[in-house]
């Protein structure tokens, strides 16, 4: 199997690559995936990021039913925008991700800017066990209750100690993914390299931004970067967050001589999904609650509850025990159907929402079928809330406000996707009616 280290490490994996195979499309183009899984255990695919009819999105028992171990599903849909989007499981996720199901879905732009190459980056990490294994303490309380499960090894396409080979005066495109269960990657180039910010979540940002403050990325989240090679040396990319704090990977460029300063790369054309009208739009507060150090305590666990978790748990069920709430409601496993939706809207309305973070933790709300505006941060209006998100990052005690075109109809899910967070509740729908 694939190697993710310097030992080969059993993993799961589609079409046997680690990571899953890159699915490269112009816009427009179809979508035909015909899963046959051959898991242990039942799965669906999440296309991340685009904008699909609901019956395509993956969700097990809300979009579809789970694909059971040994059963075929065909996913078939078209694709509206151009971007770097990736696919995964979302059923028992926070383990099928983790064992290595995950890869990246490109959609060429129409005009993108001339590189001398144009990679897909998608980063993960792994906690191994003492024999060097994937440990196995999925769902492990503490992890649920925390920052979710974080692991030692930090990869860069199931790879460590990742080399770019450049030319002086070369310039190349990097797609970057986080496809990490809860890790938020903070990415910064080394001086010696120009560097710039092209496009979030899919979307090319309103111009091209200088990359040279660290980057956050949180689980689910893209980033399209562009990397210019003016002078020959090894340049880090730095992964500046938490305890594995070092070099991602390595520019490694050779030539001589030293190449002019580039200007920065046009933004790419793009249809833009439609605008959110703000003075007609439906206005929706979604209040996280629970986490450790919490101080409304855990979510309420009635014994009904506990013994019917107890019995899915004897019939093979992962799942977590609840400690996250949207709106006071724990959303555990994968039973989002059960709840009521957090609020409905007609086809085509304007949406607001404002996420209130008061827990200790961060947490990155990923909304699925649409794409929002980011519109301020506790108050402050952001300075590039022209651009668009699927996926946006809340630290402690933030309340920020997004808002979209509720445009797709169908009942579609919020949730965090620091997958542990999700296992453990935090995850609400709301339903688009046609
Ligand atoms: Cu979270």
């Amino acid at each position: 199997m694939p190697v993710a280290g310097e030992a080969a490490l059993p993993v799961w994996a589609y079409d046997a690559q680690l990571p899953g195979p890159v699915m490269r499309f112009k816009r427009g183009e179809w979508v035909d995936v015909d899963l046959h899984n051959r898991l242990p255990e039942a799965t669906t695919v999440h296309w991340h990021g685009i904008r699909l009819p609901n019956a395509m999105d993956g969700v097990p028992h809300l979009t579809q039913p789970p694909v059971a171990s040994g059963e075929r599903f065909h996913y078939r849909f078209r694709l509206p925008d151009a971007g770097t989007y990736w696919y995964h499981p979302h059923l028992g996720t926070a383990e099928q991700l983790e064992r290595g199901l995950a890869g990246a879905l490109v959609v060429d732009d129409d005009s993108p800017p001339p590189v001398d190459d144009d990679l897909v980056w998608l980063l993960d990490d792994w906690r191994l066990d003492a024999q060097g294994r994937i440990a196995e303490d999925f769902y492990r309380f503490h992890d649920v209750a925390h920052a979710g499960r974080l692991g030692q090894r930090i990869t860069v396409n199931g790879r460590v100690d990742t080399e770019l080979p450049l030319r002086v005066g070369q310039r190349v495109r990097l797609r970057l993914i986080n496809a990490a269960n809860a890790r938020i990657f903070a990415l910064q180039p080394e001086a010696g390299v120009d560097a710039w910010l092209i496009g979030r979540d899919g979307m090319p940002t309103p111009a091209a931004l200088v990359w040279d403050a660290p980057l956050l990325l949180g689980p689910g989240m893209r980033a399209d970067v562009v990397i210019d090679a003016r002078q020959a040396g090894r340049f880090a990319i730095q992964q500046l967050g938490g305890r594995e704090a070092g070099a991602l990977a390595t520019v490694v460029v050779s030539g001589s001589g030293q190449a002019a300063a580039r200007a920065a790369p046009e933004p790419s054309g793009f249809e833009p999904p439609p605008a959110p009208d703000l003075a007609s739009a439906a206005v929706h507060t979604l209040r996280l609650g629970g986490g450790a150090r919490s101080r409304d305590g855990w979510p309420e666990d009635s014994e009904a509850d506990r013994q019917a978790r107890q019995q899915r748990r004897q019939a093979g069920a992962k799942e977590a025990d609840p400690a996250w709430t949207i709106n006071g409601v724990a959303h555990t496993g994968d039973h989002h159907a059960h709840h009521a939706p957090a609020f409905g809207v007609t086809q085509g309305q304007s949406v607001r929402l404002i996420f209130e973070n008061p827990t200790a933790w961060w947490h990155p709300l990923h909304l699925h079928g649409h794409h929002m505006r980011v519109l301020a941060r506790n108050g402050t209006p952001l300075a590039d809330a022209t651009a668009w998100r699927d996926t946006v990052l809340l630290s402690p005690g933030d309340r920020v406000e997004v808002a979209f075109v509720a445009d797709n109809p169908g009942r579609w899910l919020i949730h965090c996707h620091v997958l542990e967070h999700h296992a453990g509740g935090m995850g609400t729908t709301f339903e688009v009616a046609g």
